[in-house]
């Protein structure tokens, strides 16, 4: 009897183990050596129910984790998942935000990118990243030729759709926490849809615009149906104007 349950009890802690968990940190140059328009590392293969965390380190840094295409390196794919901005100060040191994203298909390639355009498109400067990606053929690196040979008048990818979950790979919580001066903004929330900008006082999800529709889907990044996404991108144009020159 006791020797049942203790085996009942080994192989509940070794499901638990089984879980396997990778870190990718945000916003760091390999090795932790500063801020950079990088994802590190910058591809990572993940069977079925591992968990990636993202890890917004980098300082000051302001990114997302927003899924895209092979074809189309720099634009949220329709339905795809997308962290919203993470904006960490110059000279943070702990507090840094994660995001917890759960392989649910270990089948196919996941791609993401960074959808900042302040100072540049960050996806343009290589912030780019894989999951599960193939050796041959629609390899990362031909994604990240891809996405550095997008001219920069032609980037659309900065209004995304805030989501937790996209084909391949979901969430169940929003990124965070968002503590001392790190914010957030456009960041999806659990009810699904709405989006928000959240600081220390609000949590990890701010003042939502949505009433918990599902993210509708988007191409391009240009989103005619969601009313959040259209105000992210009427703020996304007045930073740029704004020039505020935020890695
Ligand atoms: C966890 O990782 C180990 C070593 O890479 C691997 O053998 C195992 O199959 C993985 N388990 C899961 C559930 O992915
Ligand atoms: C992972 O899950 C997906 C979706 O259910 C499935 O198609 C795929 O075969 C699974 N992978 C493995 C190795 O079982
Ligand atoms: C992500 O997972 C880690 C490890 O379990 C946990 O400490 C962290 O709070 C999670 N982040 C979020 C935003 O849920
Ligand atoms: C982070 O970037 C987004 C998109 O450019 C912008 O709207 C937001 O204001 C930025 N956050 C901060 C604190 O600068
Ligand atoms: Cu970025």
């Amino acid at each position: 009897m006791r020797y049942s349950a203790a085996l009942a009890a080994l192989a509940m802690a070794s499901l638990a183990s089984a879980q396997n968990a990778t870190t990718v940190v945000v916003g760091l140059a390999p090795g932790g050596a500063g801020p950079a328009l990088a994802f590190d590392p910058p591809t990572v293969k993940a069977a079925n129910g591992t968990v990636i965390t993202f890890e917004f380190r980098g300082a000051p840094g302001n990114h997302t984790v927003t899924q895209s295409t092979f074809a189309n390196p720099c634009a949220q794919m329709a339905g795809g998942f997308d962290s919203g901005y993470i904006q960490i100060p110059a000279g943070t040191t702990e507090g840094f935000p994660t995001w917890n994203l759960t392989i649910t298909d270990d089948s196919k390639p996941i791609w993401y990118y960074c959808a900042q355009t302040v100072p540049s498109p960050h996806c343009i400067g290589g912030m780019v990243g894989g999951i599960n990606t193939p050796d041959t053929g629609n390899t990362y690196e031909n994604f990240l030729a891809a996405a550095k040979a997008i001219p920069p008048a032609s980037f659309s990818g900065s209004a995304t759709a805030p989501a937790l979950t996209g084909p391949g790979a979901s969430a169940t919580a929003a990124p965070g926490p968002f503590s001392g001066s790190i914010t957030g903004f456009a960041i999806p929330t659990e009810a699904g849809g709405a989006s928000g900008s959240a600081s220390a006082s609000g949590g990890a999800s701010g003042t939502g615009s949505g009433s918990g529709a599902p993210a509708p889907s988007t191409t391009g990044g240009n989103n005619n149906g969601a009313m959040s996404a259209a105000a992210n991108g009427a703020v996304v144009l007045l930073s740029m104007v704004a020039g505020a020159a935020l890695l």
